[in-house]
């Protein structure tokens, strides 16, 4: 008798027959993939997928999922027929910006493992005839890449998950999510109920609708992108057959939103050139028997908007100037906010997951990812870029999909930087000092929906004042880029005078209750039961001991804990751990409530003269936090430092907030008070060693090796992750985040790069700055335990090879000199 729960799978495209065949693998047999097509061609977006598969992005987890993709589907095949075409992949430069770009491309396929080099014009012309070497400055070429037969895989997976007892049903639509008591029961098909444990919805492009079956909404736009087949091509003739269908690496023509590959001897043309096409589910034509050339997910090609691109396509491939377009689609698939897929359980529905939004690109990993989490209850490949949970509540709002899916289509082979912000929607979310930041000449970028200073213009005066030593060397083009020596000056005012930085972003979770203590206890890695006014800083770990997050943990009464977190998923979490029984509340209290953090050596010059309350060191002490008033403003004064510094997190709520500033600023005047920016930010706290989650460290680092162990507290008793650490030597990590200085003094680098340990790739970069305080560039990467402090290493800056040394951390203030007083 098994016991294994009964899944239904909705959606037999590429991402439901692949997680079909994972669960199936993993002993998980009891298991039905319905899908409203006929079988196999269902008319999802699957069945006219032309398949190209490029590995490298500037994500790890989406360039690994790629990978397992093509590990994957190379070993597949359906009656000889291949499912995997490794036929290469090419994408070229026009503009020398792409051919920079592309540096920087084959630095990540470096730094997450995949094999690829940027070429010559005339080498490119070897590898793909039909290109004209004179028109065209390089490409990277990357050997591993290919072509997906989606089609042919989607079979080739169903027989293997149908020969371990897997049960596929074609032309069965559903029609609702049955539920009870918060559970999942089933599905309601148009041939009846389908009993389910477990349902996950793979519906794709439809995955909005049946997300509403579960209320559960699911952020993504369905769009159109047009393809086009050309007629025969004399110049393939002879090359390939019915069987091969290509041969020549996969193309990519950025610069004209362009891609190409063969299908024998036809070319086939993608193109993101053209305006975005939203489709609505109901525009779709009905199509009870899909064909190759009719389908639900197939608009009728609209030939005025490929002009252009047909124009650039004759341009690169001079073979198409006698060539004709003999037919075209307007093909539809899924868009979100920020690009990445969408993945993840209901938080109202147990039971019922998503798994949308994923290209034939990187079906397998998702698929093995979404497996994992229901077998083992965890992933392997960290998911913080997938999951569903990642967005704050404005994000998943319908016009801000719409805007920000349409956005991301027009964009979506522009060479990006890392830093660079959407240009709408914004103004979404401010803090109370939105107005005189403005008025200081903010420059804002974005997060989350929030407009965040970078810098302030107003400073600009001061650059002049930089005493020597402080003065930044100048920057190349790129690392200059949404970044001012103004920054500097920020820098420089926090080390040595006082700055004010609007913390108002950082997400905040007021958890309250008899039971919050307990909760927060069981959860977290530090000991909670401290007195009132104690904050902690504490880790949330998942069961095998990775980091799942890193928080502060204020408790301002016996039953009120304020939560300093890192964004959505932290709530997400925390309230998919709430206890059955009443008795803890988890509250969001970042919008109606503010944050400045006041910090330098005069912080408390500031202050004190504001408030009758003691703000002395022996009054508030270092992670310690009160009540307390400035000027008659009520606030809560935490005494934590992110640049580490001497100073407060001072928080209030909103209406006050912009009281609070014009005081402390006024206040501040006579000490050289400045507002500072994130730039300042970041480049300080990394000069301190302090961790960002999501960047240096993830669910795929233990405490130890991510350098943060110090906030593990195994004694206190069980908490999550705590047996997984508990057979961790704290002291043999083979790997560790580990800080690297540039050796030149100027070469800034900006994250995501790979790091060369004797000439060989052996790490990447999580963050990095211009370590102002010290003078010289400064970088976390992830390396061999090897590379102890003096290892020389170099990292790849687009094609330049910048020297660095491991340092020992922190750089500054290691004896918190500063921040102790
Ligand atoms: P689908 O294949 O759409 O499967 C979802 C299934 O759910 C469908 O079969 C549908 O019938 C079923 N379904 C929906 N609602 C219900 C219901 N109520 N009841 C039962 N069943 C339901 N990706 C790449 O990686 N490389 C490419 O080169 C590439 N090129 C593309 C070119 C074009 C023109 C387009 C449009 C897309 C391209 N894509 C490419 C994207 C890729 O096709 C999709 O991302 C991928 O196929 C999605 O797979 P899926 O299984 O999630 O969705
Ligand atoms: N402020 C508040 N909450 C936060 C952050 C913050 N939560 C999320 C994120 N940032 C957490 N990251 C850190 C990292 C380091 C410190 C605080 C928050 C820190 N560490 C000290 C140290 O390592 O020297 C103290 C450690 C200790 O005493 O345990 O200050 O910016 N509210």
């Amino acid at each position: 008798m098994s016991t294994t729960p009964r899944v239904v799978i909705i959606g037999a495209g590429i991402v439901g027959t692949n997680l079909a065949d994972e669960l199936t693998e993993r002993g998980w047999h009891r298991l039905t993939v319905l899908d409203q097509g006929p079988l196999p061609l269902t008319g999802g977006s699957t069945s006219h997928a032309p398949g190209l598969v490029y590995q490298t992005s500037g994500s790890k987890t989406m360039t690994e999922f790629a990978g397992y993709t093509v590990d994957k589907l190379a070993g597949l095949d359906v009656d000889g027929g291949w499912c995997f075409n490794r036929v290469g992949g090419l994408e070229i430069a026009t503009t020398p910006e792409r051919l920079d770009d592309l540096h920087r491309k084959q630095g990540w396929a470096t730094s997450w493992g995949v094999s690829g080099a940027v070429i010559g014009p005339e080498e490119c012309a070897k590898l793909h005839p039909l290109l004209e070497p004179d028109r065209i400055l390089g490409g990277f070429h990357t050997p591993d890449d290919g072509l997906a037969k989606s089609t042919r895989a989607v079979v080739a997976l169903a027989r293997r998950a149908e020969s371990r007892g897997a049960e596929f049903r074609g032309s069965t639509r559903v029609l609702g999510i049955s539920q009870h008591g918060g559970r999942v029961t089933g599905v309601k098909t148009d041939h009846g109920e389908v009993p389910a444990d477990i349902v996950v919805s793979c519906a794709g492009f439809w995955g909005q609708a049946i997300g509403e079956m579960a209320g559960m909404n699911v952020p993504l736009l369905p769009m159109a992108h047009q393809y086009v087949r050309t007629d025969q091509l004399p110049e393939l003739v002879g090359r390939n057959d019915e069987r091969s269908e290509a041969q020549l690496p996969i193309l990519r023509h950025q610069d004209h939103d362009l891609y190409y590959r063969e299908h024998n001897d036809r070319l086939g043309i993608g193109s993101y050139a053209h305006r975005p096409m939203p489709a609505r589910l109901s525009d779709l034509p009905e199509e009870d028997s899909p064909t190759e050339a009719s389908m639900p997910s197939m608009l009728p090609f609209t030939e005025d908007d490929f002009a252009d691109s047909w124009e650039h396509s004759r341009r690169l491939l001079p073979a198409l100037e006698t060539a004709k377009i003999e037919t075209g689609f307007n093909g539809i698939f899924s868009f979100t906010p920020d690009g990445g897929p969408l993945v993840g359980e209901s938080p109202d529905v147990a039971g019922f997951w998503i798994a949308e939004a994923v290209w034939v690109t990187h079906s397998c990993g998702v698929a093995r990812s979404v497996a994992q989490l229901l077998v083992d209850g965890r992933s392997q490949v960290e998911l913080h870029g997938c999951d569903a949970a990642r967005f704050d509540e404005i994000e998943t709002a319908a016009d801000y999909v719409e805007e920000t899916a349409q956005r991301n289509f027009v964009e979506i082979y522009d060479v990006k930087h890392p830093l660079q912000p959407k240009l709408s929607p914004r103004d979404l979310r401010v803090s109370p000092f939105h107005a005189r930041q403005q008025q200081l000449g903010a420059f804002f970028l974005e997060s989350h929906g929030w407009e965040r200073p970078h810098w302030y213009e107003a400073n600009a005066g001061l650059v002049k004042d930089l005493p020597m030593e402080w003065q930044p060397p100048s920057r190349d083009a790129w690392s200059a880029m949404y970044h001012s020596p103004i920054a500097a000056v920020e820098a420089w005012k926090t080390r040595t005078a006082v700055a004010l930085y609007d913390m108002t972003s950082l997400k905040r979770l007021e958890v309250s209750g008899p039971g919050a203590l307990s909760f927060l206890d069981e959860l977290t890695t530090g000991k909670m039961d401290k007195s009132v006014g104690a904050v902690t800083y504490t880790l949330l770990l998942d069961e095998a001991g990775g980091v799942r997050s890193d928080l502060t943990v204020a408790r301002l009464g016996e039953q009120l804990f304020q939560v300093g977190a890192n964004g959505n998923l932290d709530l997400d979490y925390l309230r998919r751990q709430l206890p059955a029984e009443d008795g803890v509340r988890v509250r969001d209290i970042t919008g109606g409530t503010c944050c400045i953090g006041v910090w330098g050596p005069l912080a408390r010059d500031l202050v004190q003269p504001l408030s009758r309350d003691d703000f002395s060191h022996e009054a508030l002490k270092f992670f310690r936090c009160k009540s307390a008033h400035i000027a008659g403003i009520p606030v809560t004064a935490m005494r934590v430092s992110y640049v580490g510094e001497l100073g407060w997190e001072i928080y209030t709520s909103a209406e006050y907030g912009q009281r609070l500033w014009d005081v402390l600023f006024a206040a501040g005047r006579d000490l050289g008070v400045v507002a500072a920016g994130r730039a300042a930010f970041n480049s300080l706290r990394l000069e301190k060693g302090y961790r960002a989650w999501g960047a240096d460290m993830t669910t795929e680092h233990n405490p130890y090796e991510a350098g943060v162990g110090f906030a593990v507290r195994p004694q206190k008793g069980d908490f999550v992750g705590r047996e997984a650490i508990a057979r961790l030597d704290k002291h043999a990590v083979t790997r560790r985040l580990s800080c690297l200085t540039i050796d030149d003094g100027r070469s800034v680098v900006l994250g995501s790069e790979p790091v060369f340990l004797d000439g060989e790739p052996a790490g990447y970069v999580t963050s990095a700055a211009f370590s102002h305080t010290l003078g010289t560039p400064i970088a976390y990467a992830w390396l061999p335990a090897a590379a102890t402090v003096g290892t020389r290493v170099h990292i790849q800056y687009f094609d330049r090879r910048v020297r660095a040394t491991v340092a020992a951390e922190p750089l500054v203030d290691p004896e918190m000199h500063r921040i102790r007083r």
